[in-house]
């Protein structure tokens, strides 16, 4: 038993935390199960790897060049306030879960074992659950699995270690599952067929406001552009080119954020030096940001064929009509590329006017936005609102989910004793689902974790209801369901 546990502990810390390495076994395995021959079965698992770690060095550019200048608000201003942030939120529950619930968590390896069986396991049984993808997103696993246990702790102080470690195996499974799967259909649509699904935090807001964008109208009719169809005129046709458009915002925004901050504050914190012009270290740190855009879409372009092609192998021959869940940045290589710069600016103003809202409500808890919600669920929510609504969707989303961050964040971290503790994960559905499921969990018991079970059984048997035909067809023969059930 303590071998087999050695071993798992191996694969998870090396592997399955780790997203690049994890695709790119899977990369190699299907490659081999498709009988290619050794040279091009390694080729593709370089390929991969490398791929997801260029992604990598992208949102993890932005991420480390970004939060420090957004947190750094709440230092500049004294404030006690909680930063919403997957990192920041799992800090705080590490942080946190002694003193409160009087134990640490042992467990979230384990955690992570159970609940990413359970996720293959039902799309192994997809003729009976319908569930088709498998989340490989092992990163931000990790952020969900501490926040979940925090959440089973709440509801359930004293619970057993084994049924806590049952039921989140389940409901964590089950949403990876249940969550990825959402994203399917439109994540196909999106990139005409690269056999990929979103496995982050946000996949039910995407598949949400997917949707809702279709009330926007029929795709490009003249009312209703997407953002890559509008031409605009005179001097403002150079945003029409992606990378200016990204610059020229950015400088906008951070400009002022950092002008706000100050030179004083930003040397005195060591993010520049005395002797720096202010000027050109606005210049240069908000250029940065379009300069990591273009590195995350290579890691892209450099992944996804490999991932295309090779998953094929896995789906033929163990998991038929799955599709591989993967980090949402992956879908920023699709669509427009100014649906990502849109979607971050409208999602800071919705969140920014909901930090005001809180400050002058005297909330006892104030945010501070993160940039990790703020960019990956926003940008993620405009590319898909763009290509299915038009610009104009791209926009209010973006914005509308803005202000459901702050406030179902600020609202249940203090609710469930964490923001106390600096940080709250804050992702979109982590602000709406996860909640929802702690209402349920905390006021019915038993019968609550039940109906959160119920509830995301329902879900994928709902979304093939309404088109039995093309629901598997759309992950095995995308050309094939495009003809057959796309107008174009
Ligand atoms: C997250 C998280 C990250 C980023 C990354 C985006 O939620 O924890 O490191 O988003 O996955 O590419």
């Amino acid at each position: 038993m303590d071998f087999l546990f050695k071993i798992w502990e191996f694969f998870a810390t090396n592997i399955l935390t780790q997203p690049a390495f994890l695709i790119g076994f899977i990369v190699l395995i299907g490659y081999i199960l498709l009988e290619r021959p050794w040279y091009e079965s390694i080729s593709g698992f370089l390929k991969a790897t490398v791929g997801y770690f260029i992604l990598g060095v992208g949102s993890g550019g932005l991420i480390n060049n970004f939060r420090p200048i957004l947190v750094g608000l709440k230092d500049r201003f004294n404030l006690d306030a909680m930063v919403i942030d997957p990192y920041f939120g799992q800090n705080a529950v590490t942080a946190g879960v002694e003193e409160t619930f009087g134990k640490a968590f042992a467990d979230v390896m384990l955690l992570l074992l159970f609940a990413f069986i359970t996720n293959i396991v039902l799309v192994k049984f997809n003729k009976f659950t319908k569930m088709r993808a498998v989340f490989t997103t092992g990163n931000v696993q990790v952020q969900q699995a501490s926040t979940a246990f925090w959440i089973i702790l709440f509801c359930f102080p004293h619970l057993g270690r084994i049924e806590i470690l049952v039921v989140m195996s389940l409901i964590l499974g089950l949403y990876w599952a249940v969550g990825s799967n959402l994203t399917v259909d439109i994540t196909q649509e999106l990139t005409e067929g690269a056999g990929f699904a979103i496995a982050h935090q946000q996949m039910f807001g995407t598949a949400f406001f997917a949707k809702m964008a279709e009330k926007f109208g029929k795709k490009n009719n003249k009312e209703n552009k997407r953002l890559e169809d509008i031409e605009l005129p005179g001097f403002l046709s150079i945003f029409n080119e992606n990378m200016v458009a990204t610059s020229i915002l950015m400088l906008f925004f951070f400009g002022i954020i950092l002008l706000v901050l100050g030179k004083p504050y930003l040397v005195e914190a060591e993010f520049m030096m005395a002797e720096d012009n202010f000027f050109f270290y606005i210049l240069k740190n908000s250029l940065h940001f379009a300069v990591y855009l273009a590195i995350l879409q290579l890691g892209v372009r450099t992944f996804v064929a490999e991932l295309t092609e090779s998953f094929q192998g896995i789906a033929n021959k163990w998991l038929p009509g799955a599709v591989p869940g993967i980090d949402v940045a992956a879908t920023f290589g699709f669509g427009s590329p100014n649906a990502v710069t849109i979607g971050f600016l409208f999602g800071a103003l919705g969140q920014f006017l909901a930090i005001l809202v809180l400050i002058l409500m005297k909330s006892p808890t104030i945010v501070i936005a993160g940039f990790i919600p703020l960019f990956f669920d926003n940008a993620v929510i405009a590319t898909f609102a763009n290509n299915r609504g038009g610009a104009k969707a791209a926009m209010i989303f973006p914005f509308i989910s803005g202000l459901i961050q702050v406030f179902g964040s600020a609202i249940f971290a203090t609710w469930i004793g964490l923001s106390q503790y600096g940080g709250y994960l804050g992702m979109f559905d982590w602000a709406t689902v996860w909640p929802g499921f702690a209402i349920l969990m905390k006021f019915l018991g038993f019968f609550g974790i039940a109906a959160v079970i119920i509830i995301l059984v329902l879900i994928p048997q709902w979304q093939y209801r309404k088109n039995p035909e093309g629901y598997f067809l759309i992950t095995e023969d995308y050309d094939e369901y495009a003809k057959r059930f796309l107008d174009k």
